[in-house]
């Protein structure tokens, strides 16, 4: 009996893949689609690995037949998506590309033929190239500017699309994107227009979950796709677990790696108190009608998790970080970025559930390789699965514990183009040869369908 409880997975456990527009779609300017902010950049010589772009990428927005075809052959409950808001409002703002919604309208209505539940974000990144020329992030119309987009597509999709997110990865969007500058639009502004920057981010987004709600006309179920630092008790004894704790909801850093920045507005309706007194000289004016608007209720937590920092309790308890513990040479993955720490989205899961007191769901997570297709016409990714299957099982974890994680979105379905690192890294569950555009299920993509085809029984 102690055994089954342990290897199940609650019934209606969401599996998932993810994916995002720009990184798949391609199709950069066809059918009336109006530039974003990433046309604009990598498009610019010396911003990307080898000047590469996704003028074309994965073609996805002429394959998506056959990328449904895959996703229904892995099994795939659900599959998450971003819409590319220039695709659908080529300047932003007004009428509608009607080739554009006709394009997601198909894209739905095949998921759905093939079972698989769209789950849909609003922003991954791409912002209209014209509101960019407007201020973007800086110009408090961009509220409004999203509420309507957010409105537009409720309109249209809201009645088979119950699932949403706002925006995808608030640090990426500010602090990559605007402080330091190695993804679009390339700012590298003051610490002050940053912040302000981020406080219209969660107006956008609280007047984007009103739109949605108002829209819905199946169940809606609502949030926003945060990532930071797992911060992993170096040993699980109480005195490390609550300074891994402790650090993990702090708030002083100045590079918008802090979680509860982004997650206390939205669920409290406050920043947290650190915050406010750390960046007291930089904030823009808050006021409480702000506060009421991004604490719109959001219906679960979604969280990007990928990898994760040792800490352990110092002198009176205080959190410290330890520099080398997993040993030199980073032992625990191929990226500097991309630590392999399956014990990540247990704390991530427990922490955040005990605090924020949502289910939450993994919308992403993942590992990147060189991965190739070998003279036996397969492509061998042992280290995906091995990652995987450790993520998964530390989540398996967090379940039988108690804390609610409702599911998980393997990033990604497909190879696609990694941002600032374009074609250089492959993060799917098939291959993409982008000379060919052919697809070629890897490993990890028959082991997943198992993992699916079981409710995580096989793990
Ligand atoms: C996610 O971001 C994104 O949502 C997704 O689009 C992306 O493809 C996926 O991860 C894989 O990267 O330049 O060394 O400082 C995850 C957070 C933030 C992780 C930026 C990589 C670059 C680290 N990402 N980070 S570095």
């Amino acid at each position: 009996m102690k055994t089954a409880l342990k290897t199940a997975f609650p019934e209606n456990f969401v599996w998932g893949a993810a994916t995002s527009a720009y990184q798949i779609e391609g199709a950069w300017d066809a059918d009336g689609k109006g530039p974003s902010i990433w046309d604009a950049f990598t498009h610019e010589p010396g911003r990307i690995f080898e000047d590469q772009n996704a003028d074309v990428a994965c073609d996805h927005y002429h394959r998506w037949r056959e990328d449904v075809a895959l996703m229904r052959e892995l099994g795939l409950g659900a599959y998450r998506f971003s819409l590319s808001w220039s695709r659908i409002l080529p300047s932003g703002a007004g009428v509608a590309n009607e080739k554009g919604m006709a394009f997601y309208d198909a894209l739905i209505d095949a998921l759905l033929e093939a079972g698989v539940t769209p789950w849909v974000t609003l922003y991954h990144w791409d912002l209209p190239l014209a509101l960019q020329r407007k201020g973007g992030f800086l110009n408090r119309d961009i509220v409004e500017w999203f509420g309507d987009y957010a409105a537009l597509v409720a309109g249209r999709f809201g009645d088979r699309v119950g699932h949403w997110m706002t925006f995808n990865e608030p640090p990426v969007i500010i602090g990559f994107g605007h402080q330091r500058g190695q993804n679009a639009p390339g700012l590298r502004l003051a610490f002050a227009d940053c912040l302000l920057g981020a406080h219209h981010l969660l107006l956008a987004h609280g007047r984007g979950v009103q739109a949605l709600r108002a829209g819905a006309r199946i169940p809606a179920r609502i949030s926003i796709a945060h990532t930071s630092r797992e911060r992993i008790p170096m040993e699980e004894t109480l005195e490390h677990v609550e300074a891994a704790r402790r650090d993990y909801f702090s708030c002083r850093q100045r590079n918008f790696w802090d979680l509860a920045w982004w997650a206390d507005p939205v669920v409290f309706g406050r920043y947290p108190e650190e915050g406010l007194k750390a960046f007291a000289a930089d904030l823009p004016p808050i006021t409480d009608a702000d506060m009421a608007l991004i604490s719109q209720p959001v219906d679960f937590l979604a969280y990007n998790c990928y990898s994760g920092w040792p800490v352990r309790a110092g002198a009176g308890g205080a959190p410290e970080d330890v520099p080398g513990a997993w040993g030199p040479g980073n032992p625990r993955g191929t990226r500097p970025w991309l630590s392999i720490v399956p014990e990540a989205p247990y704390w991530a899961a427990r922490f955040q559930t005990e605090r924020y007191k949502l289910p939450l769901v993994f919308t992403e997570n993942g590992f990147n390789n060189i991965d190739f297709v070998h003279h036996d016409g397969g492509v061998h990714d042992p280290q995906r699965m091995d990652c995987a299957s450790g993520y998964l099982r530390s989540i398996r974890r967090a379940i039988n514990e108690g804390h609610p994680v409702q599911g998980y979105f393997h990033w990604s379905l497909l190879d696609n183009f990694e941002w600032s690192d374009g074609f250089s890294e492959r993060f799917g569950l098939v291959h993409v040869d982008y000379r060919t555009q052919k697809r070629t299920p890897k490993d990890s993509f028959a082991w997943y369908a198992g993992v699916i085809r079981t409710n995580g029984a096989s793990l």
